[in-house]
């Protein structure tokens, strides 16, 4: 049953909370099956806001005792909360304590005070305190906290919270007891305890100033040897964020915990971040080179937080990209410089680029497209997503090339200086960065820029370009749109920076720079041209818009071959070969491709200057979820017969390169995951995948064999998965030998099982043969759907990454869908809301596809009690 409201909260309703809270002592005595709960306030009444009751908010908790000023006194429930009408009149503190009980064994939802692993984890963010005290459960109101833990000292030796450890020692009855009190004022959210049998890495360093730290990674016994690369990214994003942007650790301690049950990545508490283990567990044997890179990011990425979203935190949750898109543009940041050279930087940015281009624009144009900064919601978790998140980094990344680097530090130290220890909005933060940088076109424009803030929707920017040979005048029209979205009809032009350059026929570059287009339609001219030049247009990326233009052939294979900019070349590729895929698709013609784009292909692979890693990203064709955003209406299963043809066809053409090119690259020598030897795997992943194709059609069985005994003899994940994954999804017949071999290897490390399940149900479909797989797997003992990342390896491969297999004509897989989100929504609603979000699209689909997901989905909203996070899902989807 379902707690609280189902309202929907509007952003213009905000108003500032009617009560402070100062302060906030909580004594926990924890139990999996009740945790008692006594929490002692300091309150007082906001001068500002007219005398009213106290509301609290609480989810799912037993009252005890309700005491004001050390007295008992009234109370009711409204609604959910907890109000409290007889109160100290005036704007005296008074004392406020709260005794509950709550149970966190049954807790399934993973949001408070939960159990995994016998031990004890919280997760606060967005509305979790409230399943753990009654509070003003809100950003906007900070307290200082000061936390004891009690527990049994044999079950649980470790009690973490936030902060600094300032006492401890042993209680009667075998217990024991922690105390630890957080010296920064802090929003709910950022509260966390932990507790259990924990071992820890640690690690002392000295900051700049001469300030010393004590960095910990806490992981269960067992797991210590994979705990290496966290701390080491760690240690770097301290490093990174007193170089880049002089922000220094302002904690004595700061902790990560690796927990196996969590809803998300991570989670960025002040001083104690709670971390799935995915992000946090890597030895060679058991993580991949992409692996690495993510806890990478991910550790920095909530180290930043420590600044921006724990220094300076949001408002409201609709600000939520106030610390999402400018954290989310310092992890990409980061890994950028310690990425080193221009390449090895470009390849970063392509993989940002493609995630926004695969998840974000779709999500844009379909039923649940909002802006960055959202104007309502029913469940703010739903609006953790590649909005907020990847559109808000490339919005703070637009700042930046309007005010440039140095500018844009300076922005970030003025909006420090004010905001510091403050819940405020984007506004404040794009106010900041503009008056930092008086002269600069964000400054001018900043009301029209804030406009990526409040509309949704992706623009579209077109392109036309004249050549005028007697003028030697070359123009280029840049025409701007941007469709509706749900509760938007008509939208205003966008300030649009756009990098481009002019190359001429050989392909060397002519002129290049940064055109800031604000205005509906603008044309730029280069006069003194005696040849039609090739435009390189929107360089690096440098919007977050999709950019139309007729390119020819000939252009894109000059630019894949010359451009200075290695992003678009790499989008030279792309374009190359979605327009084909999109000609086979449209007209239904067979694949089969032509020699100029198969010699380009074999020019990158054998190119003697690349790195390895920009090959492997050119010569990975665009993902189906992209070709199927460039369609009006899309047949899943035609893309992806379409897009394995064309693999097919590229394993054949180019056998005797790959055959080269897996020899070259094969051996990385000792395992390090930097982005040269990564890269080096990478690519000979890719060539062993596509030569385990060719023997699809060829029935030789030499490559398959190599990839079985690579598969063997790999010395790490990486290089072992991609030999599983080239058998696997090439569907040969040593597939089925080599799974069971990687099961019977990593049956105690649940990462490497993740991956195992992944891989089965996200295989290429073969006449319908995936789907009797994926129930298979739920049945394997293995499985736990009260696990998310189980949960996630096996239902959301099948409906999310696997939309050949998905998408079937008999809507089985639809079913399943459905099926699926309702008993995940009895569990956890958040992880359901997200499975919830695989048929977004819907309205695309052909028939009789259409129908069937319409059907699914209707079937989903029809039911009874659904949790709000799914109900706002679907009934959204289902809006006309
Ligand atoms: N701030 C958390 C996300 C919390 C999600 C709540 N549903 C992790 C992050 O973005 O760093
Ligand atoms: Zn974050």
């Amino acid at each position: 049953m379902r707690e609280g409201t189902s309202k929907v909260i509007y952003r213009a309703d905000y108003q500032p909370p009617a009560f402070w809270i100062d302060t906030v002592e909580l004594v926990f005595d924890l139990d999996p099956a009740k945790t008692r709960v006594l929490n002692r306030m300091r309150v007082r009444r906001n001068p500002d806001v007219m005398p009213q009751p106290l509301r609290l908010d609480g989810e799912e908790l037993n009252l005890a005792r309700v005491l004001v000023g050390g007295q008992g006194t009234s109370f009711k429930m409204e609604e959910g909360q907890l109000v409290l009408e007889n109160l100290p009149e005036g704007n005296e503190p008074f004392e406020l304590e709260i005794f509950t009980t709550c149970a966190p064994a049954k807790n399934t939802k993973l949001m408070g005070l939960y159990v995994s692993n016998d031990s004890f984890f919280t997760q606060c963010e967005a509305e979790g305190f409230r399943r753990i005290t009654y509070f003003l459960d809100r950003p906007d109101v900070m307290a200082s906290y000061t936390v004891t833990l009690r527990a049994d000292k044999r079950k649980y030796p470790v009690l973490l919270s936030n902060g600094n450890l300032v006492a401890q020692g042993d209680l009667e009855d075998g217990r024991h007891y922690a105390k630890w009190v957080d010296p920064f004022r802090k929003p709910s959210y950022l509260f966390a305890l932990v507790a259990g049998q924990l071992v820890c890495r640690e690690q002392r360093i000295s900051a700049r100033s001469g300030r010393d730290h004590l960095l910990q990674v806490y992981v269960r016994p067992g797991d210590l040897d994979k705990t290496e690369h966290a701390m080491n990214s760690l240690m770097a994003s301290v490093a990174w964020d007193e170089a880049r942007f002089g922000l220094e650790l302002d904690l004595e301690r700061f902790m990560i915990v690796a927990t196996s049950d969590f809803n998300m990545g991570a989670m960025e508490n002040k001083g104690l971040n709670i971390f799935n283990t995915k992000y946090v567990l890597a030895n060679q044997a058991t993580a991949t080179d992409t692996d690495y890179g993510n806890i990478e990011s991910v550790v920095g990425h909530e180290y930043f937080h420590n600044w921006t979203g724990n220094r300076v935190t949001c408002r409201d949750w609709f600000q939520l990209s106030l610390k999402e898109g400018l954290t989310v543009f310092r992890d990409q940041e980061f890994s950028q410089d310690l990425a080193g050279d221009v390449s090895a930087r470009a390849v970063k940015r392509i993989e940002d680029v493609r995630v926004l281009r695969t998840a974000q624009f779709p999500e844009d144009a379909g039923p649940m497209a909002h802006p960055v900064r959202p104007d309502q919601y029913l469940e703010i978790n739903n609006f953790y997503t590649v909005t907020v998140y990847e559109k808000g980094a490339e919005v703070v990344r637009m700042m930046q090339a309007l005010v440039g680097r140095e500018g844009f530090a300076k922005g970030l130290s003025l909006y420090f200086q004010r905001h510091d220890g403050h819940a405020v909005t984007c506004d404040d933060f794009a106010q900041a960065i503009a008056e930092a940088n008086p002269d600069s076109q964000l400054a001018q424009r900043l009301e029209q820029f804030r406009r990526w803030y409040s509309q949704a929707g992706t623009p579209r920017v077109r392109v036309q370009t004249h050549f005028d040979a007697v003028s030697g005048i070359y123009s280029l029209t840049l025409t701007q749109s941007c469709g509706a979205t749900p509760g938007q009809p008509d939208k205003q032009p966008f300030v649009i920076p756009i990098a481009l350059g002019l190359l001429d026929a050989e392909g060397r570059e002519l002129t290049s720079g940064m055109h800031v287009l604000t205005q509906a339609a603008e044309t730029l001219t280069f006069p003194g041209y005696s040849a039609e030049p090739v435009p390189s247009l929107l360089r690096g990326f440098s919007a977050p818009v999709i950019l139309e233009y007729d390119y020819s052939d000939r252009q894109l294979l000059t630019l894949l071959a010359n451009d200075t900019d290695p992003f678009n070349r790499w989008e030279a590729a792309q374009r190359l070969a979605t327009g084909r895929a999109l000609t086979y698709i449209r007209g239904d013609l067979p694949v089969e491709l032509d020699a100029p784009y198969v010699e380009a292909m074999r020019t990158v692979l054998r190119h003697p200057a690349l790195d390895a890693a920009f090959k492997e990203l050119v010569l990975t064709l665009p993902a189906e979820t992209y070709i199927a955003e460039q369609l009006d209406v899309v047949d899943p299963q035609r893309i992806h017969a379409v897009r394995e043809a064309m693999r097919q066809q590229l394993s054949q053409a180019l056998y005797a390169d790959w055959e080269w090119a897996y020899e070259a690259h094969k051996d990385s020598g000792a395992y390090r995951p930097d982005p040269v030897s990564s890269g080096r795997r990478a690519l000979a992943g890719l060539a062993l995948a596509h030569l385990c194709l060719a023997a699809r059609t060829s029935g030789d069985n030499v490559w398959p064999g190599k990839a079985y005994q690579r598969f063997k003899d790999a010395s790490n994940m990486t290089d072992r998965f991609n030999a599983l994954a080239a058998l696997v999804i090439s569907g040969h017949e040593l597939a089925a030998q080599a799974l069971q071999r990687f099961h019977a290897m990593f049956r105690n490390e649940p990462l490497v099982l993740d991956k195992w399940f992944a891989l089965q149900a996200g295989a290429p479909d073969r006449n319908g043969n995936v789907l009797p797989v994926v129930k298979q797997l739920m049945q394997h003992p293995d499985f736990n759907i009260r696990n998310p990342n189980r949960a996630r390896s096996v239902i959301f491969s099948y409906c999310s990454a696997n939309p050949g297999g998905f998408h079937r004509a008999d809507a089985a897989g639809y079913v399943y869908w459905s099926e699926r989100v309702m008993e995940l929504d009895a569990i956890n609603p958040q992880v359901a809301a997200r499975l919830a979000r695989a048929l977004d699209r819907w309205k695309k689909l052909a028939e009789p596809l259409r129908g069937a997901a319409r059907e699914a989905i209707a079937r989903v909203a029809a039911k009874p009690d659904l949790s709000n996070d799914v109900r706002e899902v679907v009934t959204r989807a289902l809006a006309d």
